[in-house]
Order: C-alpha cells, then structure tokens, then sequence
C-alpha cells in the first residue's frame, strides 16, 4: 500500500478542516471518500460520452455503451466473477436485497423457513420480513452470543435451525454495528448441505479486503458503490447465472425486454433482465474507478490496515470509564461501536464534531439488535485506507474532553 500521507492527497474532501481542525473522518462504513481518480472518470463520461447506453448506434452512445459494459467487465474481475453477465448493477446493497426478496418470495410456501440473523442491518432483514408476509413463510433468526455481544453468531442454535425447512440464508459478512466477520465461506457450505439459497450481505467488506465471490459460494451477494469509494446511487447484485436468469424480474420496463407484446412480454436474460430502464451509467463508471484505485493500493493490505487500526482504537478506548464497546474481543473489522454509561452518543458525536472528527452515533439500522443490548444508540468509528493512528488518539483525546464536559470521568 503506498504510505498513507500519499493516500490521502487522491483524496479532496480529506483535505479540508472542520471546526478550525483538520478533517478526521472515521464514518466510514456509512459512505467512504472518494479518490479524485473517481471524481475524474464520473466527470470525464458526463464531459466527453454522455449518452444513453444499449439504445443507440451513435459514437456517444456506442462510447457509453462500451465504458458501460467495461464497469461490469471491472467489477466482475474485482469480485472474482466468472463471467460479466452475473453482475448487475443496483442502486446499492438496500436494492439488491429488495430484489433478491421479492424475486425469491415467489417461490416460497407456507412451511418454508428463510433463516437470517441478529446482527442484520435493516436493509437485510426488513425485506425478508416482507417476503415471509407475502409468501406465509417463516422468518427466524440466529441469536447473537454474549450478553454484551460477544458478537459471534450461536453456532448451537445455528446447527439447530438450519434444517432442511429452511429454503433461504441470508447473512451479514460484516456486521456494521458489532465488527464481526462473520465466516461465510464456511456458512454458505453449511446452508447449502440443506439445500437452502444463500444470500450475502457484503456492505462492509467489497472494498475492505480480497473478496472472490466464487471462493465464498454465495448464491447471492449484494454490496454498494459507495462504501468502497466509488459514487452514491450504484451498487452490486451478483448472483450465480442460471439463479439470476430463474429470478423474477422485480422492475419492468425498457432495456430488459426480449419481446414485448401489448398484452405478453418475454424477459431478457440476466443482467438485464434486471436492469430495467436508463442505468446510472457514470456510477457504473466510477465504481470502476473505485475498483481500479482500491486494486493498485492493495486489497489485503487494506484489510490490515483497517484491522489494525480498529484494534488499536478498541484497546484504547477500553481504557476510558465508564465505556461498553461491542463487538468481538478478537479479530474483527475495520470499525468499532461503543456507548458510555452517563452521555448519550449524539452528544458524543456532536462535541468530537467540534474537534474536526466525525464519528456515527445512533441505532445504525440495526434497531432490534440494539434493543436485545438495551441500548438506544452508539458511537461508532470506522477506519478506511486513508485513515491514521494519529487519528485515532485524536479521537480518544476528543472522547475524553467529553466525558470531562458531562462530569463523566
Ligand atoms: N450501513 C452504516 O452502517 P446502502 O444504504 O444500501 O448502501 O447499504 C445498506 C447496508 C446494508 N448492510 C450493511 C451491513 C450496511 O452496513 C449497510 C449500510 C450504513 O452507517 C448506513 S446505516
């Protein structure tokens, strides 16, 4: 990985202050920064190629229509795809669930069971709640150990629910409030010996690391752009192809029709049977921008970057009173959540604000796992290749000022 002062000038929004200090930002697993290779290759499609895509037969379109093509080609090398075709493109990893969910409601039936876990972000467990209302289906959920969330998945309970019922799995690879990694790879094979679909939520770990969607053995695997420094508003469903081709088209409309009749259509097959209407082409664009810059820094050197960093905010912040940190006491990803006894954590994000650090505080989508630790809220920071450990002592200097303000120490 090149040094991280070097790292940080790819990226304009770092070099600004807040508050009369310099920008420290650890909210990274809400939406990374973006490097200004990203900038360039979104500004350079809208300057030069602008054009709609698969429609026409102009040079414009014909240039989008290839850059376009050629995201997909990029991300699918950067994801270990065995072919471009099992890539569609989202609106982020909220729509790639959504469409996963209503696709594969149609083939549940009462009886069936889709397995999920605690630690789901919302965007992985509200949509299975609707796809069990529609199809009488039943929802359970693997329990999260430790009373204070150890943070691993019930590997008991795990064995006992995942029986042949169970018709889907869908799961967390890293958890965005705990930390936890969980093993999918391992999870997948397990899920699969039941015969169930497996589907992934890698939200926070596309961009964070190696990722080969083959090695892990999803069906399904749903990330977002801009967690991994490429632009808002696009993201990833990557899926096994005769799955995608078999899965219900969850939107209608132009680009996903192979023929169309005033009363019948036939679909296209996948990836744009799922692609219906106009795509955020520039985002597509980016995101192999995001692809390309996050390859040349060095995938598993970021990994351990955000790991290390994580680690040493965890230990460090162990040493304020009154604090609860969630999440594994071992390895994890790169973030880490934590709530004191006496100062709620918008308060604690607001103060560290005025120091020029911008924290996370809130449920984090993840309400009713929150509820299960009887907390209403955390802080959380999260780490990203540009992010140092000067940082880190900053903000636990900041947390101490804090808990001095509330009388807290
Ligand atoms: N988490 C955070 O933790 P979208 O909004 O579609 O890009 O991603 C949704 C999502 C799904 N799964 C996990 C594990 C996630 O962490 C997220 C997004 C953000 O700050 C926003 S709540």
């Amino acid at each position: 990985m090149p040094s991280v002062p070097d790292l940080r000038r790819d990226f304009p929004a770092l070099l600004q202050q807040v508050n009369g200090r310099p920008l420290a930002y650890l909210d990274n697993a809400a939406t990374a920064q973006k490097p200004r290779a990203v900038i360039d290759a979104i500004v350079g499609f809208y300057e030069r190629d602008n054009s709609n895509v698969h429609r026409g037969l102009h040079a414009l379109s014909m240039r989008a229509t290839h850059a376009y093509e050629g995201a997909r080609e990029r991300v699918a090398r950067f994801i270990g795809a065995a072919d471009p075709t099992e890539v569609v493109f989202t609106r982020g990893t909220t729509e790639s669930i959504n469409l996963v969910a209503r696709g594969l409601a149609a083939t549940l039936k009462p009886g069936d069971v889709i397995l999920a876990t605690e630690m789901e972000h919302h965007s992985n467990l509200l949509p299975w709640q609707q796809a069990a209302h529609r199809s009488g289906a039943e929802l359970r959920l693997v329990p999260v150990t430790g009373a204070d969330a150890e943070g691993g998945l019930d590997q008991a309970a795990l064995d006992a629910l995942l029986t042949p019922a169970v018709k889907i799995f869908t799961f967390t690879h890293g958890s965005n409030t705990l930390g936890t990694v969980n093993p999918a790879a391992e999870l997948c094979a397990r899920a699969r010996a039941v015969g169930a679909v497996t589907v992934l939520d890698a939200a926070q770990t596309a961009g964070h690391g190696a990722f080969d969607v083959r090695g892990l053995g999803a069906d399904f695997t749903a990330f977002s752009g801009h967690k991994m420094c490429g632009p808002t508003g696009i993201g990833v469903l990557h899926g096994r192809r005769e799955q995608l081709d078999q899965l219900e088209p969850d939107e209608t409309g132009g680009g996903m029709v192979a023929q169309a009749g005033f009363t019948e259509s036939r679909w296209k097959p996948a990836p744009e049977r799922h692609e219906a209407g106009t795509p955020h082409v520039a985002g597509a664009i980016g995101l192999a921008a995001a692809c390309d810059y996050l390859e040349a820094a060095g995938r598993e050197a970021i990994a351990a970057h955000d790991a290390a960093l994580a680690r040493l905010a965890f230990d460090r912040l162990a040493e304020l009173p009154g604090i609860r940190l969630l999440g594994p006491r071992g390895p994890r990803g790169g973030l880490v959540s934590f709530a004191f006894a006496d100062v709620h954590a918008h308060d604690v994000v607001t103060l560290a604000d005025e120091d020029g650090i911008a924290l996370r505080g809130g449920h984090h989508c993840n309400q009713p796992l929150m509820r299960k630790l009887g907390l209403a809220s955390t802080a959380r920071a999260s780490f990203y290749l540009y992010n140092t450990e000067e940082e880190v002592e900053r903000m636990v200097a900041s947390l101490r000022r804090v808990l001095k303000f509330f009388g807290a120490t």
